[in-house]
């Protein structure tokens, strides 16, 4: 089987290329990204040279590169990882999440109905976000059933492309399947995030900031744990099926921004309350959804997925991980980055 899996040199995409490569040696996994400020490479040192893994540079919202690829290539599947994925951005630039989230997907889409003319074994995965089913309040948790309303642009993105995905299948009879993910932690994320901002700055006595008073409620999953969760899906799942992934595991920020800080003053040999000194009330993001909760039960039931790591545990290898790979976060938080974050914490 060849599988074009697209957006691997991302966060969660260089996690499911590592899974797939390694745990698939039958399988030729082509990892196509256009290498944006998000994708880097180094992400995938370890596997580079593998014979089953390849690289291709570009730009899914090239429709007729894409066709081009496809006609060569003739993939088996794909595993759509490849998007915009910072909600502050798309906050800033709405259009570039219009264009790569939906656009992008869509000539994905039409490639794989042009080329794989209704074959039902060639299967296109589209991974996705709980944030398409908008905010929860103090109660409730999201299903496969829940009504999608999104409110940020990157949500609003990511839903469109859920909805053509669908629309897919049930009118061209593509093979189709979406999982919808909550808020996922690990190594290689790239430091534009809460968890891996909020490391760097402690690490260099810089601010934390924290937007509104950091009660907003997130649903944290090991990346390991979905890039699991994604293989089981893309090998099991029924055509035209949805899942939810997520970890029962709601933390408001403020209370994971101190457990992290106390982590990092144990791990940096600082007087414990030392880090927490660092944390600074920010102007809130626009549209700031409350509270997100997955419900995965269809996920565990119906696959016998269960998370396999507690948060705690996982933020400890996250710091660890971070701590011994300097030289990473040093490459990818020069040049631009330095722009980017000027620019995105100076009206705060
Ligand atoms: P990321 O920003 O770390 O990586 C995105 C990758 O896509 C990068 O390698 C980038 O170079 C590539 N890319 C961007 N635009 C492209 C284009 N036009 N053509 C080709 N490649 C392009 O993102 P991530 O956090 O790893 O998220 C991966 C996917 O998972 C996204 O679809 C995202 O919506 C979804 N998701 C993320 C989370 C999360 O917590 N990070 C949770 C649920 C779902
Ligand atoms: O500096 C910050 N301070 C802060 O308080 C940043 C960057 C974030 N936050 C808050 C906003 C959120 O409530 O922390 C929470 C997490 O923020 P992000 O790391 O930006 O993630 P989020 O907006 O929840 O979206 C993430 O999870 C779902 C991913 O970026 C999406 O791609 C994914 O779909």
């Amino acid at each position: 089987m060849k599988i074009i899996i697209t957006g691997g040199a991302g966060f969660i995409g260089s996690h499911v290329v590592r899974r797939f490569v390694n745990t698939y040696p039958q399988y030729q996994i082509i990892n196509l990204d256009k290498l944006t400020y998000a994708g880097n490479l180094a992400n995938l040192k370890d596997i580079e040279d593998r014979p089953n893994y390849t690289f291709v540079k570009g730009d899914i919202t090239d429709g007729p590169f894409i066709e081009t690829l496809f006609e060569r290539e003739q993939p088996d599947a794909v595993i759509h990882l490849a998007a915009e994925s910072h909600v502050d951005r798309s906050i800033s630039n709405p259009l570039d999440f219009v264009l790569t989230n939906v656009v992008g997907t869509v000539n994905l889409l039409n490639a794989a109905r042009s080329h794989w003319k209704g074959e039902g074994s060639k299967r296109f995965y589209h991974v996705s976000t709980d944030e398409v089913y908008g905010a929860l309040g103090e109660t409730g948790m999201f299903t496969e059933e829940t009504k999608y309303d999104p409110h940020s642009p990157y949500s609003a993105s990511k839903a469109g492309s859920d909805h053509f995905v669908r629309a897919y299948h049930d009118t061209y009879g593509l093979n189709t399947v979406i999982s919808n993910c909550s808020n996922n932690y690990g190594s290689h994320h790239f430091p534009e995030k809460l968890i891996p901002l909020a490391i760097h700055n402690i690490k260099n006595n810089k601010p934390v900031p924290v937007y509104g008073k950091g009660e907003n409620i997130r649903d944290w999953l090991w990346v390991e744990d979905h890039a699991r969760a994604i293989d089981i899906i893309f090998h099991q799942a029924k055509a035209g099926d949805t899942y939810n992934i997520g970890g029962h595991n709601e933390w408001k920020n403020i209370d994971l921004i101190n457990l992290l800080c106390s982590i990092m003053d144990r791990k940096l040999g600082r007087a414990e309350g030392e880090s927490a000194k660092l944390i600074t009330f920010v102007k809130d993001r626009a549209g700031h959804d409350l509270r997100y909760a997955i419900d995965s039960t269809k996920l565990q039931q119906e696959l016998g997925w269960v998370p396999s790591l507690q948060f705690e545990e996982g933020l400890e290898k996250t710091v660890d991980w971070y701590l011994t790979n300097e030289d990473w976060l040093e490459n990818v938080t020069s040049g631009a980055y330095q722009d980017y974050y000027k620019k995105q914490y100076s009206y705060r």
